[in-house]
């Protein structure tokens, strides 16, 4: 290891000690930074790495709300402004349960390097709260949304700062959000939320993009390793947003999509998942996965059980595409995805693999398409809605959608090279944090220690 980065993580571990997410994403990091720190000590001499893990601003917030039988709840509301170096902070909203400091660190780190491979000017922020969505009204959550806008508007705007969604945030949510800003701020200031609604400045294709840039990846990694996706099977945890259109756009590519899941359990079809079924499901009904199985009575439900790996990991499929939660797939899953005969990773979700299985995988010549590639048309479609904001025009999906196609297979050439470049072999996963860091420790270092 190299000594400068061995005390740069030595020190981080002793500050974060209770942050076992953010320290897991940023040793990933530096690790993988060996072949480039190595070659510059003035990035020792300027602290680089050292004013890389410390975010720029951490804000954390009371979150008062009123629910339907009149009692008052308090959350606590987040946002981490992680770099600005490249651009106005950028990144989603999470609304879950486990929300807490370690997770939205890790999640803005990420978003930084993410947001650098997307060639875009965006730096990289996340934000949320530990509210759980699960079986509130449509009434509780605009009132939840509200509250957490009135304190989160003194650290938002266009140029400053622009969130947008994630787990348990998506068009509803933005659009509740998006009003109370605009009430408070009395301006219709379109390009301080992403993923917002088609009447209101929203994106096409925005809706789509994760999902379908996380399939152009995999297609372009696949197609520099000769393997076609089509006739592929494939298994995708998660039935939200971004594993909804994942699956769409594989079944486009003639990939056979066997199981889907949620965090109760997952639905195997052999025949294909009907996804027009878990669209309604999952977005206009929000129910429970299960349900599939009232229309589809042969197919196989399986209940995840507390301690074991989501049983969806046990399905056999040449490509896993993990979009659902962090750290999904550890050690013991990965030996029996190779064990079945994987041949693929596409991370849609951030972080869903542990270090120690991203090593596995590699070593047994799984291709890895990592998050903070694979994962990025997301964002970078976001950038794209800011874009059109600013001009107060919008692009048809075809346009927003090629754009979209470009920008992956960009991202999936700049791993490829740099992969060459530093003798990685397969390993994407290091090349994307060496291309990424490339690019935000040259703007940090032309803006001086800041
Ligand atoms: P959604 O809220 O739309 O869907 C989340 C899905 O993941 C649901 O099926 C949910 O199941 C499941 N899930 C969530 N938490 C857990 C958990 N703790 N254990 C098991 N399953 C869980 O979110 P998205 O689809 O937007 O996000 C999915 C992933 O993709 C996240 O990691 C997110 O950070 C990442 N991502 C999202 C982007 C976006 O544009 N939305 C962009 C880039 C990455 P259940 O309903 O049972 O909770
Ligand atoms: O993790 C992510 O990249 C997102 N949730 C999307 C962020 C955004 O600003 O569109």
């Amino acid at each position: 290891m190299n000594k400068y980065i061995d005390e740069v993580l030595e020190k981080l571990v002793q500050k974060n000690e209770n942050e076992k997410e953010f320290i897991q994403a940023a040793t990933e990091v530096l690790v993988s930074l060996k072949p480039v720190i190595e070659k510059n000590p003035n990035y020792q001499k300027t602290a680089l790495l050292e004013r890389l893990t410390e975010p720029e601003r951490i804000i954390t917030f009371r979150v008062p709300w009123v629910d339907d039988n009149g009692a008052v709840q308090v959350n606590r509301g987040y946002r981490v402004q992680f770099s600005g170096a490249i651009g106005p902070f950028k990144g989603g909203l999470r609304f879950h349960p486990s929300v807490n400091q370690s997770i939205m660190k890790f999640l803005g780190f990420e978003q930084v390097f993410k947001n650098a491979l997307t060639t875009l000017p965006i730096g990289g922020a996340k934000g949320g709260s530990d509210f759980d969505p699960k079986g509130k009204s449509d009434n509780e959550i605009m009132r939840f949304c509200q509250s957490f806008m009135n304190e989160l508007q003194r650290h938002i705007s266009h140029n400053l700062d622009v969130p947008a969604g994630d787990i348990g945030v998506g068009a509803r949510e933005v659009g509740y959000l998006f009003g109370q800003y605009r009430k408070i701020k009395n301006t219709f200031e379109a390009g301080v939320l992403t993923g917002k609604g088609l009447e209101y400045g929203g994106s096409l294709a925005r809706k789509e993009a994760t999902g379908f840039g996380l399939i152009y990846f995999v297609r372009e990694m696949l197609k520099a390793n000769n393997i076609d996706l089509k006739n592929k099977t494939a298994i995708i945890s998660g039935s939200g947003n971004v594993a909804i259109y994942a699956c769409q756009k594989a079944a486009e590519y003639g990939v056979k999509v066997v199981a889907m899941s949620d965090s109760n359990g997952s639905i195997y079809d052999q025949n294909g998942i009907d996804l027009n079924e878990i669209k309604r499901i999952k977005e206009v009904e929000r129910l429970r996965i299960k349900e599939y199985q009232k229309k589809y009575p042969n197919s196989i439900y399986t209940e995840n059980k507390e301690g074991e790996i989501p049983s969806i990991y046990r399905i056999k499929a040449d490509i896993i595409l993990p979009c659902a939660t962090q750290n999904d797939i550890n050690i013991d899953c990965a030996k029996i995805l190779v064990q079945n005969g994987a041949i693929a990773i596409g991370e849609g979700a951030n972080m869903p693999t542990s270090n120690e299985a991203i090593e596995y995988f590699i070593n047994n010549n799984v291709l890895l398409a990592p998050a903070k590639a694979a994962n990025a048309g997301g964002v970078a479609t976001s950038a794209l809605e800011m874009s059109q904001n600013s001009m107060r025009y919008s692009w048809s999906f075809e346009e927003v959608d090629n754009k979209l196609d470009c920008i992956m297979t960009n991202i999936f050439n700049t791993c490829y090279k740099t992969a060459k470049e530093y003798n990685l072999g397969i390993n994407y996963a290091a090349a994307a944090n060496i291309a990424a860091f490339k690019k935000v420790s040259a703007a940090m270092d032309a803006q001086g220690i800041i």
